[in-house]
């Protein structure tokens, strides 16, 4: 039986990446076995709440207001809206609800006011709600937490060493003190990373030792494969190999067992072959819907049939893996 731990060498998580991808491949799909139900995969829907004209520089995003996307700028939407797309994605059969704000970080407005509105209506909807908004103090976090917010995203992206050449107008330490604002709140933490942005092997392997070595591990790790968007920096990048995908994906599984590891944005050029081995490999959610927050994404009908074929069940709200962090 694997068991959590949060002391990883990086020598330790090389070890694990540098394994032969079959092998691999292999012992995330043990240790998936062990603490999780498999065949179950978590279907999540993502909705911008608030789209575009951000003041960051993250080389990544369509949403930043200096570059020249064709993301079209949208005031935060009404709660009602919001609550329609939560039920929509419910009937779809998601069990978590993220919304998403093209902030830098939260104010204390009647913007964040109406977004603890919309997280206390979801939440009532018997979904898992996450929200995405950007750097958080204690005091927002508390707020969140008081509302009933079951989980926050809040990516690392890349390494320490590496994040400098992909943002500019924060700090890796900004990132890490708001996650651990969300954990001191009693918010469940969502947080991974892109590959794909140039980041060498080393990069990868730091960004999940600093995910792995956190306190408590996040309960949910998205990897997301850069979608290379025209008018951003990385807009021109070469597509990343399928086979870095599921390694990376492979070796989160094992550093961190307990935790959902979801296969994020990227989908859209994956096989339905692909995708299985990346469920082989320990991914057991999808971010499913026409749309991430403003890039396409697989047909819903599309991923049904996926579920259909591979027999995969789409996992309910709240259900936590087979051995607690
Ligand atoms: N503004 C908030 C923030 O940055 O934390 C929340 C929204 S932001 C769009 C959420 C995450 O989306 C980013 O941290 C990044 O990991 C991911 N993302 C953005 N653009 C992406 C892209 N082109 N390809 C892959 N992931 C992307
Ligand atoms: C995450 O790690 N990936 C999602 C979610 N968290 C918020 C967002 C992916 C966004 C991809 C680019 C876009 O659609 O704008
Ligand atoms: Fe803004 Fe978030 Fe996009 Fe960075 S990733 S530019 S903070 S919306």
């Amino acid at each position: 039986m694997s068991v959590v731990h949060h002391n990883w060498s990086s020598g330790d998580i090389r070890k694990i990446y540098e394994t032969p991808l079959l092998e691999l491949i292999m012992e995330a799909g043990t240790v998936h076995r062990q603490h999780h139900t498999t065949g179950e995969v978590q279907i999540s829907s993502l909705l911008s709440i608030k789209t575009g004209g951000c003041s960051e520089d993250c080389a990544y995003c369509p949403q930043a207001a200096r570059y020249n996307t064709n993301v079209e700028v949208q005031p935060l939407m009404k709660t009602e809206d919001v609550v329609l797309a939560a039920e929509r994605a419910r009937a779809g059969g998601a069990s978590r609800f993220c919304m998403g704000a093209a902030w830098r970080e939260v104010r204390d407005n009647r913007d964040f006011d109406r977004v603890l509105h919309m997280v206390k209506a979801v939440t009532a909807m018997d979904m898992e709600v996450c929200c995405t908004l950007g750097m958080l103090t204690a005091s927002q976090a508390k707020k969140l937490a008081d509302v009933g917010l079951y989980a926050y995203n809040h990516n690392l992206d890349t390494s320490e060493e590496h994040y400098e050449q992909i943002i500019s107008t924060r700090k890796y330490e900004d990132r890490l003190e708001t996650l651990s604002n969300v954990r001191n709140a009693g918010i469940t933490v969502c947080s991974g990373g892109i590959i794909g942005m140039g980041e060498t092997d080393d990069d990868r392997i730091g960004m999940l030792q600093t995910l792995a070595n956190l306190p408590q591990h996040p309960e949910s790790v998205p990897i997301n494969a850069l979608v290379p968007v025209k008018g951003t920096p990385l807009g021109e990048r070469k597509r990343l190999p399928f086979y870095e995908l599921v390694r990376m994906i492979a070796t989160a599984r094992i550093v961190m067992p307990a935790s959902a590891v979801r296969l994020s944005a990227g989908r859209l050029e994956l096989s339905m072959a692909e995708q299985a081995l990346c469920f082989l490999a320990g991914a057991n959610s999808i971010f499913a819907g026409d749309k991430l927050l403003t890039t396409p994404n697989p047909e819903f009908n599309e991923d049904m049939e996926m579920f259909n074929i591979l027999g995969l069940k789409p996992k309910a709200a709240f259900s936590t893996s087979l051995e607690k962090v």
